[in-house]
């Protein structure tokens, strides 16, 4: 036992020193949990929930970043995209048939030229807010892209819930979003100061049943030709 103390003492000097590095700073970051609850008691997945900054709080350095949103049996996959602004975006189409994507939005306003495969360019996403896609040449598919002006977002899991780890203390905007919340949009956003660590949590609890989204319906093969 008094053999071991010394050995004990040097470990316990390792940890500190490992912790002084600053390589694991707990005191400075907590997590965040959002829950979304609909009408009927249900969780609603799937969801956009963003936590953006008030004010003063230190933001993280922004990376380039880039990801894709897929085309897939005349759909997009995934229907709801959320990226940070800033972000690039692929658009690769993997169906068997041509798509002409295009957005009108105000955020992002662009056009794909008929296309199969990898030919475009990413499309860079600066400007926050909601981006909704759309074919030419098939009216059933719709898509969205949430530009959050945040690097602390997510999507609701199955039982309704997004936890963001190491979000840095202050005040920050709860958002959640999706294109089958019925709900004024005034009310899907409140208020939550993080604290120096531990875990905080925001509810939402919708008011208004959720809405059907326009969903692709299946053409019969041979429907078009491209
Ligand atoms: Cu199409």
């Amino acid at each position: 036992m008094h053999k071991a103390a010394p050995r004990h003492a040097l470990i316990g000097l390792l940890w500190s020193a490992f912790f002084a590095c600053g390589h694991v700073s707990p005191a400075l970051a907590a997590g965040v949990q959002i829950n979304l609850i609909a009408a009927d008691g249900r969780p609603v997945a799937d969801a956009v929930a963003t936590a953006t900054p008030i004010g003063a709080v230190p933001k993280r350095p922004r990376e380039r970043k880039s990801t894709a949103m897929d085309q897939l049996n005349k759909a997009f996959v995934p229907q709801v995209l959320v990226v940070e602004s800033g972000t690039s975006v692929d658009f690769p189409n993997n169906d068997s048939v041509s798509h002409q994507v295009y957005s009108f939005s105000p955020a992002r306003k662009f056009q794909l030229s008929l296309y199969k495969g990898e030919l475009h360019a990413p499309v860079q996403f600066d400007t926050p807010g909601l981006v909704v896609l759309g074919c030419n040449i098939h009216d059933s598919m719709v898509g969205y892209i949430y530009v959050a002006d945040t690097p602390y977002f997510g999507k609701t899991d199955r039982a309704g819930i997004l936890r963001l780890d190491q979000v840095p203390r202050g005040r920050y905007r709860i958002q959640v979003w999706s294109p089958s919340i019925a709900d004024e949009p005034g009310s899907m956003s409140k208020d939550l100061e993080v604290e120096e660590s531990g875990e905080s949590a925001v509810s939402f609890r919708l008011r208004k049943p959720l809405r059907s989204v326009p969903q692709p319906r299946p053409h019969p093969e041979g429907w078009d030709a491209y």
